[in-house]
């Protein structure tokens, strides 16, 4: 008996509307699970673009407007991959249309714009997710399982860090296609909404809640042309951000994210030091896990790099053989396996509502910024 399909309606067709697509269409062939995705609309202003986009992806139509995306009857999943602004007003209307919401990260530009959209899913009781995508990368997986096994014992520190170089310079313009990361009034903040988001997502799941906050932002280039107005003018977004943080469980933490790190293009990593062992990863190197385990003998205790390809390590099961690497990409596969084998059982995290967590933590990191105060996450 062939399996339902699960009608996907995509808005936008950008960096993210690529990778979202490209989990989509792949995930069926490599996981077995209860529904089989269909590119069925994908959503985008422009519509020459969105034909052609549609065209090499294998979408079955094409739509201008979300909110005749949202009407169709033919659609069962609305995927938002449009710039943070848009966020808001399609995951609400979508939700209240009865259709289940997918979510490119951040979830709002603020908290106060994801708690509504946390309000809106559960109370229209749909199927929901936020891209948090760096979950899904089996070396960050797996750390997740040795963690909950116990192996890190007590944890004393976590320590994350997001660095890009791309914004160095002073002529490039804000706001726009491709620039609208750093343009305030669409993109909520800079690098803490863009970059911090993704280390406190990740920091959340494998150590807990963090307490409380205190941090420090600065906007290195103050103007910079507007490619939709023509005029020069203020910056608003954080160009760098760095911040401290105590977790519930007691743990210290500190985090930094900045695009002004010369030489450094996705340089995401981030170490745990437990009582018994430690552990690094960093997305450059993204199918290893460095993994340091006091327990070992003495003579030969040290520091292990573990190549993630083995058919027991997270989701690898389902790639190559033993010794093959998989990359960026299979993280959004991953996910979108997890969201769709959660819609017959227990639902895939994070939900909106854990997203609406990260947006809280960026929320008061923002704010100790302004205050010079320790600030509540939470
Ligand atoms: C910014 O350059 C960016 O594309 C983020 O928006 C993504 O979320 C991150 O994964 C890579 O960097």
């Amino acid at each position: 008996m062939s399996k339902p399909k699960l009608r996907i309606g995509m808005v936008g067709y950008g960096f993210m509307g690529r990778t979202h697509s490209n989990a989509f269409k792949s995930v069926g062939q490599f996981f077995d699970l209860p529904r089989t995705p269909e590119l069925a609309v994908i959503c985008a202003r422009d519509e020459g673009r969105a034909n052609a986009f549609a065209e090499r992806w294998g979408y079955g139509s094409v739509e201008t407007d979300w909110r005749r995306l949202i009407e169709r009857d033919d659609v069962d999943l609305i995927d938002i991959a449009s710039p943070n602004d848009t966020h808001k007003e399609i995951a609400i209307a979508a939700a209240e249309a009865g259709k289940m919401v997918m979510c490119e990260k951040p979830l709002g530009r603020n908290s106060s714009e994801s708690r509504a959209m946390v309000e809106a899913v559960e109370k229209a009781g749909v199927a929901n997710m936020v891209w948090y995508n760096y979950r899904r990368v089996p070396a960050v997986t797996l750390a997740k399982q040795l963690i909950d096994e116990g192996k890190l014992g007590r944890i004393f520190h976590y320590r994350a860090k997001f660095l890009q170089d791309w914004t160095i310079s002073a002529d490039l313009p804000q706001g726009g296609e491709g620039l609208w990361r750093l343009d305030k009034a669409v993109a909520g903040s800079g690098v803490t909404g863009d970059l911090l988001a993704h280390c406190i997502d990740t920091a959340m799941w494998l150590n807990g809640g963090i307490d409380s906050v205190t941090g420090m932002t600065e906007t290195f280039i103050k103007e910079r042309p507007h490619t939709l107005t023509g005029k020069v003018e203020k910056v608003g977004i954080d160009d760098a951000c760095a911040f401290l943080a105590r977790f519930e469980n007691g743990s210290l933490a500190t985090f930094e994210a900045t695009r002004y790190a010369r030489g450094h293009k996705a340089l995401y990593t981030l170490e745990i030091n437990g009582e018994n062992a430690s552990i690094f990863w960093d997305l450059h190197d993204l199918h290893r896990l460095e993994y340091f385990d006091h327990s070992d003998e003495g003579r030969v205790r040290g520091w292990r790099s573990v190549h993630i390809t083995d058919g027991d390590h997270p989701y690898m099961d389902k790639w190559w053989v033993p010794g093959l690497q998989i990359g960026y990409e299979h993280s959004f596969i991953h996910q979108a396996a997890d969201f769709i084998a959660g819609l017959n059982g227990e639902a895939a995290a994070p939900t909106f509502r854990d997203a609406l967590a990260t947006d809280m933590v960026t929320d008061a990191v923002l704010k100790s910024a302004e205050t010079r105060q320790w600030e509540p996450a939470h």
